[in-house]
Formats: structure tokens, C-alpha cells, sequence
């Protein structure tokens, strides 16, 4: 078992115990960083997303190989909508919003195409998939029961997009009493200063929320 391991983050280093520190990916789905899905029929560019898949990918074998948890999140709906409060059905106002036929079948659905993880990022088997219908991981979910009952500690939150899921579940995870650190290039934004700001939030006021590093800093600090 390997015992306790010093990161160099911001706002000082994040100290942690692998074997109860869980790497949770957030919404690497195809329906946010593919062309087609909800992300773009908002009116983004996909493309600023795909920069953090080489990263994740880098961090998932490393954590993979040294035997640790892994969990990976999907946002989205059932079939008939009965999850999807009427506001946010509506709110986007573009003419293809959550349920609506898309290129990767109906988009946010869970079961279809777009919905799925990205298959650079494929969950295997022992994984535990969390879908959510909100923001955050934690609500409505079973999230928070799996990591007790695994005796996780500290989470490693990376995914999309910096500013909503990632953000929303760091903020949900820290009333819960996890310490979360954010390697930077392993998250993104369609919108680069939302980006900025969200991890600056994190760090600001000695780590209001956990700490901020880089994907490099945490391989180098693994034995
Ligand atoms: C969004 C997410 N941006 N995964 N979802 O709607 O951040």
C-alpha cells in the first residue's frame, strides 16, 4: 500500500493517500466534446475542449496502473425526460435542446450515442459510471455512498467544463468533506476566461474550495 504522497500545487502542496484518493473524470461525453452534440447546439466550439483528452488519458493510465479508484461521470436524461425540469428543456432557446434529435442520436439521452464517454476515455471494467441529471456529481446521485463505502478521502477532479460540472462538483464535494485538487490541463472551458476564473476560485483564499495544479506535477509525484 502506498503511504502518503506530496503534490506541488497552488495554493501549497497537496498532500495525499493514494489508496483513498479516487481520480473522478467529469463528462468527457461525446455530446460536450464532439461536433453535434449539446455542446455546440448551445453554439460552442468543441474544439477548446479537446485539448485536456491527451492529459486525462496520461492520468487514467497512471492511475489505472497503480490499481486505484476511478470513477467517471455522464450528465444526461431518461429516455422520457422525466429527470429534465421543464427550465432547463427550455432555457437554452436554440431550435435542438435537451431530448431533440442530434447526429449522435437524441442529445443528453442517456443510451444514445452523443451521451457516451469518449472512447479515448472508455471507462473499463470496476469503473463506476455516476449519471447525473444535474451539475453536479453529487446530486441525485449515488456518488457520494460509493466513496464512503470505498473509504475515499480526496478526489483528483478533471473534465469538462471547468466552470460548470467540474466547478459545481468541486463545491459539492468540499460541504461533503473531500479535498479536491484540479490539474489544470486536464479541465476546460468553451470560454478560456471562465476557465481561468473557475480555477482561480478554487485556489483563491489559501484554497477555498482545494487546490490547483498541472497533470505533470501529479505523474511526477507518483512512484
Ligand atoms: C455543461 C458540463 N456545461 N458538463 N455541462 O452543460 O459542464
Amino acid at each position: 500500500r502506498l503511504t502518503s504522497l506530496s503534490i506541488e500545487a497552488e495554493p501549497y502542496a497537496f498532500t495525499f493517500t493514494p489508496a483513498t484518493c479516487a481520480l473522478l473524470i467529469i463528462d468527457m461525453q461525446r455530446d460536450f466534446l464532439e461536433p453535434g452534440g449539446f455542446g455546440e447546439a448551445l453554439g460552442n466550439d468543441v474544439s477548446q475542449l479537446r485539448r485536456t483528452i491527451a492529459p486525462n488519458q496520461r492520468l487514467l493510465a497512471a492511475w489505472r496502473s497503480l490499481g486505484l479508484t476511478v470513477l467517471h461521470t455522464r450528465e444526461g436524461h431518461r429516455p422520457d425526460l422525466a429527470d429534465l425540469p421543464e427550465s432547463k428543456k427550455i432555457r437554452g432557446r436554440g431550435p435542438t435542446t435537451i431530448g431533440d434529435a442530434g447526429p449522435m442520436g437524441r442529445i443528453l439521452v442517456r443510451g444514445e450515442a452523443g451521451h457516451d464517454i469518449i472512447p479515448e476515455l472508455a471507462p473499463i471494467s470496476g469503473e463506476p459510471i455516476i449519471d447525473k441529471p444535474g451539475k453536479g456529481a453529487f446530486w441525485a446521485t449515488d456518488l457520494h455512498a460509493i466513496l464512503q463505502n470505498r473509504g475515499i478521502r480526496q478526489l483528483i477532479v478533471t473534465g469538462v467544463t471547468t466552470e460548470v460540472c467540474v466547478h459545481t462538483t468541486v463545491r459539492e464535494a468540499n460541504d461533503r468533506g473531500y479535498d479536491c485538487l484540479v490539474p489544470s490541463d486536464c479541465v476546460g472551458s468553451y470560454f478560456p476566461d471562465f476557465h481561468a476564473a473557475g480555477l482561480a476560485m478554487i485556489k483563491a483564499q489559501t484554497g477555498i474550495f482545494g487546490w490547483v495544479t498541472s497533470s505533470e506535477k501529479i505523474l511526477f509525484a507518483l512512484p
